[in-house]
């Protein structure tokens, strides 16, 4: 039996869902266009009035936000609330330049709370859990949007943050954690530490992980699973949106992530055109928030890229889902014309026997030609193997990568722990032609 937080909501006919979010789409239009003079302006050039939105199909006719346009009103001009009705302020780090700034009214974090229990039920956590959020607590969303989730549902939270591995074994251990929230890659250092430390996973309670904040790939969440002795569930969220809980997978069909579309409309979009995609094909995620009163955001392009599917779920829930994101529009590599995400060489390297879940592309053009470096750790055994062996593999995995992704690579093979491990989103890419 699926159990839900707001039942009625989560699993409300299409055609009632539409009606609501036309409802809540209305007065966000309205609420941007007579308080935020950048919406007023952009929806004035474009020509609409916020009456004029009679449909859901109107939505197009809006115009996008994009990253820059919160770089520009840095850091409050994009708010459509007073700044006394501002109860909190995150902030995402961002790689360049000033951070992206975020508000949130008291509502929005109820709602944030509300829809974070939400996503915790989707995975099958529920009071009596104990979650052990090691999510980063700071200007980051996930560790307090997390938080927040968890004392809504009524379960016990570990505020342990990030860092300090050897502590946060030990904390599990003897407080019981039964779930774990924090990104995969950092799951998969934890395992690592554990192992050392000689203890197995499988004598801790930990049943359910939640893992988000960066891309990660199918065959990760196999070895995920197999390392922790848990269920991986895939949550999605940004900043700019609202944080973690945007959407989620559900552990009875743990097959794409719902977005909760009684507070966000999905839209997937070719990124070069701007042109609207039907389901089912692959593009850019455009969001717009339908409740948010702090920072609402018209056809925010969050730059993921996603496919969405509005079949009913086994779950029963009828929000659409997303497809596992492949990652970002700009984290897509260009090499010598093709274009690789790098969780498609993650993917490559993880059903190969002896090469750990460790790796790191590195970029770089030599007499005008893009050069790709693939390094990856291999296991101590395989490590200690005779160099025709390593080399061996090396050669397989170049052919591999050249094979199913058309690019050309060379592999370096490392000692175990040579790649530097992250408590919080891992590096995957040093690209050296951005400098
Ligand atoms: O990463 C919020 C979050 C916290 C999500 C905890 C999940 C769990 P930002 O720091 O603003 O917010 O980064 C948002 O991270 O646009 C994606 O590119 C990426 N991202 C987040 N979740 C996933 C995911 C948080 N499940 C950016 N798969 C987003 C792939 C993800 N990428």
């Amino acid at each position: 039996m699926t159990a839900y937080f707001h039942e009625e909501f989560e699993t409300m006919p299409r055609a009632a869902l539409e009606a609501l979010q036309l409802k809540r789409l209305q007065n966000t239009v309205t609420r941007v266009y007579e308080k935020v003079p950048f919406y007023r302006e952009s929806l004035s050039k474009a020509g609409i009035r916020p009456e004029q939105i009679r449909s859901l199909d109107d939505l197009r006719r809006l115009p996008f936000t994009v990253k820059q346009d919160m770089r520009d009103a840095y850091p409050y001009n994009l708010f459509a609330a007073p700044m006394d009705d501002i109860v909190r302020i995150h902030a995402s780090s961002g790689t360049t330049g000033k951070p992206t700034v975020v508000g949130y009214t008291r509502k929005d974090i109820d709602i944030w709370a509300d829809l974070m229990a939400r996503t915790f039920v989707a995975t099958g956590v529920h009071k009596g859990d104990i979650i052990h959020n090691a999510y980063g607590y700071g200007l980051f969303t996930g560790g307090l949007g997390a938080h927040y989730g968890a004392e809504r549902l009524g379960a016990s939270v570990i505020p342990i943050s990030g860092g300090n591995t050897a502590r946060q074994l030990l904390i599990m251990q003897d407080f019981g954690s039964t779930v774990l929230t924090c990104t995969p890659s950092y799951s998969l250092y934890m395992a690592e530490e554990a192992r050392e430390a000689g203890i197995d996973f499988r004598d801790l309670k930990l049943r359910v992980g939640i893992f988000g904040a960066e891309p990660w790939s199918e065959d990760m969440r196999r070895d995920i699973e197999a390392k922790l002795n848990l269920h991986a569930l895939d949550i999605y969220g940004l900043s700019e949106i609202m944080g973690p809980g945007v959407a989620i997978e559900c552990i009875e069909a743990k097959n794409g992530l719902h977005i909760w579309e009684d507070h966000f409309l999905a839209e997937i979009i070719d990124p070069e055109s701007g042109e609207v995609l039907p389901d089912g094909a692959t593009g850019e995620l455009v969001i717009t928030t339908i409740t948010k009163e702090g920072i609402p955001l018209l056809r925010y392009r969050t730059r993921d890229i996603t496919s969405l599917n509005r079949e009913t779920c086994v779950c029963g829930r009828t929000h659409a889902r997303l497809a596992r994101m492949s990652g970002r529009s700009d984290d897509m590599l260009i090499i010598r014309g093709v274009n690789v995400f790098p969780s498609q060489i993650e993917s490559i390297l993880m059903r190969i026997e002896g090469v750990e879940p460790h790796y790191l592309l590195v970029v770089d053009r030599h007499d005008n030609l893009d050069t790709l470096e693939v390094q990856v750790e291999v296991n101590e055994t395989l490590f200690s193997d005779e160099v025709k062996v390593l080399q061996a593999l090396a050669l397989r995995i170049e052919k591999e990568i050249k094979d199913f992704l058309g690019v050309t690579s060379k592999v370096r093979l490392v000692e175990p722990k040579t790649i530097a491990r992250s408590e919080g989103k891992a590096k995957r890419v040093i690209d050296n032609r951005r400098k």
